[in-house]
C-alpha cells in the first residue's frame, strides 16, 4: 500500500496529465517480462538472440534524442545566485508557468507507470528514496536495471518513518520536440520535471538528476558528497584492500577503469581488481572519521562503442544477459555490433535503422550508444558493493582528455591543492553531449553538467569537508590517459597497463612509491610506473611525465582567468593555489 503522501501526488499527476490506466512498478519479472514483450509487439524493442543474449533487447532512438542535453537543463534554485553561472537557472514560478502546461494531458492514450525506486543499498544509512513517474515503458525497463525498484523503495520509506522523503520525478516522452524538451531541476521542492527526451540522462532520474544534481544539493545541506566518481578496489598481494574513487567525465573511462583486468604479471603477484561502481559515488563520514563510499546505483549505463574483449571484458560480461541496447548496430541474427567490438560484419542495420555495410562513411553505432546492464552481473563486481556501510576511500582520481599538457598521473600535496586540481580540471568534449566534440573545456570534479549549485559553494564545501576529515583525508592524484606525441599518436597504452598508475598510488597512500617533487605536485618516477617494465621508448616516458614549463604557465594563466570569473564566492585559498602554482612554474623556469 503506498502511503499517503506518495498517493496523493500521483493522484495530482494523474489528473493532470490523463493517462488511460496508471501501473503501480513492483519490479518483479513476470512485469518486466510483459512491458518487454508489449514493447516487442509494438516495435520498440527488438528481442536478441535468445542464447547469445538471453533476456536483452535493442531499442533504437529518435535520431534527435541521443544524449544529454545541457543547454535544457535548468537547476530552478530560488535566486539565479544560488544556481551559479555553469548553470541555467531559472526562477521556479517562471519554469512552473513554461513547463507544467506541456504535462496538461500528455498522457492521454498512454499508461502512467509509478516507479519507487531506491539509491542506494537496502538498509544504509546513505540510501534515499526516488519516485518517477513515467509514461515510457522503455524508461522503465532502464529503471529497473540502472535502480532497485519496487517494494524495497516503498519498505525504505516506512523504516524511515519519513513517508512523504522521495524525491519526485515527473517523466514524459510527449513528442520528443527538442523545442519542448526540457529537465528541470527543483531543489526547493525535491522535484525533476522532464520533457521530451528518453535519453539516458535526461529520462532516467535517478541518475543525474537525482544522484547527482539534486544530491549534491541534499549532501553540502547535510554534510556529505554527491560525485560523479566510479569506485573500485585494489587487492595487493598481501591481501590489503585499498578502495579508490576516480572523477572523469563522461564518455572518458571510467566504466573501464572501474573494470580493469590488471596484467598478467600483476595477476601472477596476486594483485586484482574489483568494482563497487562505474559512475557516481555518494561519500559519507563514517564513525571512524574516515569517508565511505556507496554506489547509488544497481546497474550500469555504458557507453558501447570501444567495449571490447581486449579493452573491457568484464563489461561486455555484464551486458551479455538481461541487458537493453540503445543506437548500437543490429545485426541478422539479433546479435548487436558497434565499432570496436570486433571486425565490422558484412551487413548490418545501423542506428538509424537503415542497411549499413562495412563501406559506409557514417558509424553504424552511435558514438554515444549505450548498454544499460545489472551491475551484479559483472564478473568483477566486488563482494563489497552493496555494503550498507559503503567502502573507506583512501585516494580520489581526477581525470580527463587531454592530448598535451597534463602528465600521466601526479598528485596533490595536501587536500586543499587537489580540491584546486579538482576545480580547475579540463577536458575534451565527447559525444555524451550534444555539441562542441573534442573542444577543451572546464570541468571541476567532473560535475561541470551535474553540480546542482553555485560551482565556487561546491568548492567550498569540498574545503569544508576536507578540514572536517583533516589527515584522514583520502590523497587527491590527476590522470590522464590521453596524451599524444606530435603525430597524435597515444603514448600510453591504457586500459590493463592503467594498472601501472593505480600500483603507485596504492604505494603512495601507504606511505611509499618513489615520487619528485614538481610545480604542479608530487610526479612519479619512470620506474615507478612501470615503463621499463612495459619497454617504453624513455623518449615517450619522458614525454609522458614532462612539465612543461611554458604550456604550464600558459595553462595557469587562464585558470587564473577562469576562477575569477566565479567573483565573490571563489574561495582565496584556490586563487592562492594558483598562484603559488605560477610561481613555482616562473622559479623552476628560471633554474
Ligand atoms: O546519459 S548519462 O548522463 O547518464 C551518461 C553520462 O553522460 O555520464
Ligand atoms: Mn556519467
Amino acid at each position: 500500500m503506498p502511503n499517503q503522501a506518495l498517493q496523493q501526488w500521483v493522484d495530482e499527476v494523474a489528473a493532470q496529465t490523463t493517462p488511460d490506466s496508471v501501473h503501480w512498478c513492483d519490479g518483479s519479472d513476470e512485469e518486466i517480462g510483459l512491458l518487454n514483450d508489449m514493447m516487442v509487439d509494438d516495435g520498440t524493442l527488438v528481442r536478441l538472440d535468445g542464447d547469445k543474449h538471453p533476456g536483452s533487447y535493442y531499442a533504437r532512438s529518435d535520431i534527435n534524442d541521443v544524449a544529454r542535453v545541457e543547454d535544457r537543463t535548468f537547476i530552478c534554485a530560488a535566486t539565479e545566485d544560488e544556481a551559479g553561472p555553469t548553470n541555467n537557472w531559472m526562477a521556479p514560478a517562471e519554469m512552473h508557468a513554461v513547463v507544467d502546461s506541456l504535462y496538461d494531458g500528455c498522457m492521454a492514450g498512454r499508461t502512467m507507470y509509478v516507479i519507487p525506486y531506491l539509491m542506494g543499498p537496502p538498509g544504509s544509512p546513505m540510501s534515499k528514496v526516488g519516485i518517477e513517474i513515467t509514461d515510457s515503458p522503455y524508461v522503465v525497463a532502464n529503471m529497473r536495471i540502472m535502480t532497485r525498484m519496487g517494494q524495497v523503495a516503498i519498505d525504505e520509506l516506512e523504516r524511515d518513518g519519513q513517508e512523504g522523503d522521495f524525491v519526485k520525478g515527473l517523466h514524459s516522452t510527449g513528442n520528443l520536440d527538442p523545442e519542448q524538451r526540457y529537465i528541470c531541476h527543483f531543489p526547493d521542492e525535491n522535484l525533476i520535471m522532464s520533457f521530451s527526451s528518453n535519453y539516458g540522462g535526461n529520462a532516467l532520474l535517478g541518475k543525474k538528476c537525482f544522484a547527482l544534481r539534486l544530491a549534491s544539493v541534499l549532501a553540502r545541506r547535510e554534510g556529505w558528497m554527491a560525485e560523479h566518481m566510479l569506485i573500485l578496489g585494489l587487492t595487493d598481494p598481501e591481501g590489503t584492500k585499498t578502495y579508490v574513487a576516480a572523477a572523469f567525465p563522461s564518455a572518458c573511462g571510467k566504466t573501464n577503469l572501474a573494470m580493469l583486468v590488471p596484467p598478467e604479471s600483476f595477476l601472477e603477484a596476486g594483485w586484482s581488481v574489483e568494482t563497487i561502481g562505474d559512475d557516481i559515488a555518494w561519500l559519507k563520514f563514517g564513525e571512524d572519521g574516515r569517508l565511505y563510499a556507496i554506489n547509488p546505483e544497481y546497474g550500469f549505463f555504458g557507453v558501447a562503442p570501444g567495449t571490447s574483449d581486449e579493452t573491457n571484458p568484464n563489461a561486455l560480461a555484464s551486458c551479455r544477459a538481461n541487458s537493453l541496447f540503445t543506437n548500437v548496430a543490429l545485426l541478422p541474427d539479433n546479435t548487436v555490433w558497434w565499432e570496436g567490438l570486433c571486425d565490422p560484419p558484412a551487413e548490418a542495420t545501423d542506428w538509424k535503422g537503415n542497411p549499413w555495410t562495412p563501406d559506409a562513411e557514417a558509424p553504424a553505432a552511435h558514438p554515444n550508444s549505450r548498454f544499460t546492464a545489472p551491475a551484479g552481473q559483472c564478473p568483477c563486481i566486488s563482494p563489497d558493493w552493496e555494503s550498507p556501510a559503503g567502502v573507506p576511500i583512501s585516494a580520489i582520481i581526477f581525470g580527463g582528455r587531454r592530448s598535451s599538457t597534463t602528465p600521466l598521473v601526479y598528485q596533490a600535496r595536501s587536500w586543499q591543492h587537489g580540491t584546486y586540481i579538482g576545480a580547475t580540471m579540463t577536458s575534451e568534449k565527447t559525444a555524451a553531449a550534444v555539441g562542441g566534440l573534442g573542444e577543451l573545456r572546464h570541468d571541476p570534479m567532473a560535475m561541470l553538467p551535474f553540480c546542482g549549485y553555485h560551482m565556487a559553494d561546491y568548492w567550498q564545501h569540498w574545503l569544508d569537508v576536507g578540514e572536517r576529515g583533516g589527515a584522514k583525508m583520502p590523497d587527491v592524484f590527476h590522470v590522464n590517459w590521453f596524451r599524444r606525441d606530435a603525430e597524435g599518436n597515444w603514448l600510453w597504452p591504457g586500459f590493463g597497463e592503467n594498472m601501472w598508475v593505480l600500483k603507485w598510488i596504492v604505494d603512495r597512500v601507504g606511505g611509499g612509491g618513489e615520487a619528485v617533487e614538481s610545480p604542479i605536485g608530487w610526479l612519479p618516477t619512470a620506474a615507478a610506473v612501470g615503463f621499463d617494465e612495459l619497454g617504453l621508448d624513455p623518449i615517450v616516458g619522458e614525454a609522458l611525465l614532462e612539465v612543461n614549463v611554458e604550456d604550464w604557465l600558459a595553462e595557469a594563466n587562464e585558470r587564473a582567468e577562469y576562477l575569477a570569473g566565479f567573483g565573490e564566492k571563489l574561495p582565496t585559498v584556490l586563487a592562492e593555489e594558483n598562484d603559488s602554482l605560477t610561481a613555482q612554474l616562473q622559479a623552476s623556469g628560471d633554474s
